[in-house]
């Protein structure tokens, strides 16, 4: 391959379908569809139905967990956590996460206060955990981002040692585990997102899962808008109720999680071996010791070695059909209200400023096949190779990025 033959210098591109991040995995068709049909014959859609009891009953089975309560997705389930657990004041979260995050803890007005990443685990810093501490502190939520599991022991000591509560958002992390015990055990309550996206979906979905039997009963309530019977409310509630439609897809999505995760590892393996040795490059490596969803691939592009840089590799991708991503640029603390709120919070994220401009996630999951992982690993070699000659280049053309 050589630079004439890239799209954005004008060659076809080299998928003919857009090879998308966040492609959903679907599972077997027929069995969605008999469920669905079985839905309908039953009439019974929503509220607490017999699919979204028997979701519930196997997620807890499968990740070795008291109590799984199914929500509408997972920002719901984070401000259900959240207000369940009675957090207020501030809660320091990572800045390194999708919105919602934030946006969970601000909707409740309790102010997320951003604390800076470990650059190898893109996880909370538990060291800089303990610098953010305040009167006003009242918990810590940590964000397994890609499926890492944060420092939870460390976490643990710290939420301790402060008397503080620990939650995780979880979102990423569904079959994961955190030396050998399933995410979902740890902290006061762990959050799923079940969105489209995500490794496993229910379309739009997610849970709390929590070993804390009082905390799952008042979330249970507050999911059904504070109800504890026909015409008694005794919370603050929400409408957080998981459909039946959802608990449906949820149920065929885990008869095939199993094939998903192998999927998943083959690719991450062959972009291991495809990326091995390009210069400025780095794929987020997983640990073998642990069982992981593998649902994310993760590029790290050091754009002072590979002279082109992130936004760049990003546009080429683009004009080939390869739908890349830079989660999560620019960090939550660069979007507002934050930004306006805390002007000055990047000077304590030095961290998270520099990974939000290095991180590129790229395709995996069932849509993706193994040829595809090669020919895209490719385009990244080629373009590395002649970095210098691509920018010059490139400067010279309009970019959407
Ligand atoms: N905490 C964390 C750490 C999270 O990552 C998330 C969600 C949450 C909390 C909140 O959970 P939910 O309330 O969402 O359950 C997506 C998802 O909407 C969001 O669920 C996810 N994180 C986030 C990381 O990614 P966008 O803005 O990137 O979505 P969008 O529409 O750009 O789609 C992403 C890619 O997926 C595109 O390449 C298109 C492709 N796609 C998407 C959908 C929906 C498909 O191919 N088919 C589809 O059906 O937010």
């Amino acid at each position: 391959m050589q630079l004439e033959d890239l799209a954005i210098f004008g060659a076809p591109p080299a998928f003919n379908e857009p090879l998308h991040v966040g492609r959903p995995n679907i599972g077997d068709r027929a069995s969605l569809l008999k469920r669905i049909n079985d839905m309908l014959d039953r009439r019974w859609l929503t509220n607490n139905g017999p699919y979204v009891q028997e979701l519930e009953l196997r997620i807890g089975s499968l990740l070795g967990v008291k109590h799984c309560i199914a929500t509408c997705n997972g920002t719901v389930a984070l401000e259900l956590a959240i207000r369940a657990a009675g957090l207020c004041g501030e809660v320091i979260v990572p800045s390194f996460t999708f919105i919602a995050t934030a946006h969970a803890l601000q909707w409740q007005e309790i102010t997320p206060v951003f604390c800076d990443v470990d650059p190898r685990t893109h996880t909370i810093n538990p060291w800089r955990v303990e610098e953010m501490i305040t009167p006003r502190t009242s918990g810590i939520i940590g964000v397994h981002v890609w499926g890492q599991p944060c420092d939870v022991e460390a976490l643990t000591e710290i939420a301790r040692k402060h008397n503080l509560q620990l939650m995780f958002d979880a979102s990423h992390a569904f079959g994961c585990s955190y030396k050998g015990q399933m995410i979902g055990n740890f902290g006061e309550a762990e959050v799923f997102s079940f969105h489209a996206t995500k490794f496993f979906n229910t379309f739009e979905g997610g849970a709390i899962v929590t070993n804390n039997d009082e905390l799952a009963a008042k979330i249970r309530l507050m999911k059904n808008f504070g109800f504890a019977g026909y015409d008694n409310v005794v919370y603050i509630g929400t409408n957080g109720k998981m459909s039946e439609v959802s608990a449906a897809m949820g149920l065929t999505s885990l008869e095939s999680l199993d094939d998903f995760i192998s999927i998943n590892y083959a690719n991450y393996k062959q972009y291991q071996h495809e990326l091995a040795g390009i210069p400025g490059i780095s794929l987020f490596t997983y640990g073998d010791q642990e069982k992981c969803n593998y649902q994310y691939v993760v590029l790290e592009v050091d754009e002072y070695v590979t002279k082109v840089t992130r936004d760049q590799l990003i546009n080429i991708l683009s004009a080939e059909n390869v739908l890349a991503r830079r989660y999560f640029y620019p960090g939550c603390h660069q979007m507002e209200p934050y930004r306006s709120y805390f002007p000055h919070a990047g000077l304590l994220l030095p961290e998270t400023e520099k990974l939000v401009r290095r991180v590129l996630v790229l395709p995996t999951g069932i849509a993706v096949g193994l040829g595809e992982v090669s020919q895209l690993c490719e385009i990244i070699r080629l373009v590395v190779a002649q970095g210098e000659e691509v920018r010059v280049k490139l400067e010279k053309k309009p970019t959407s990025y």
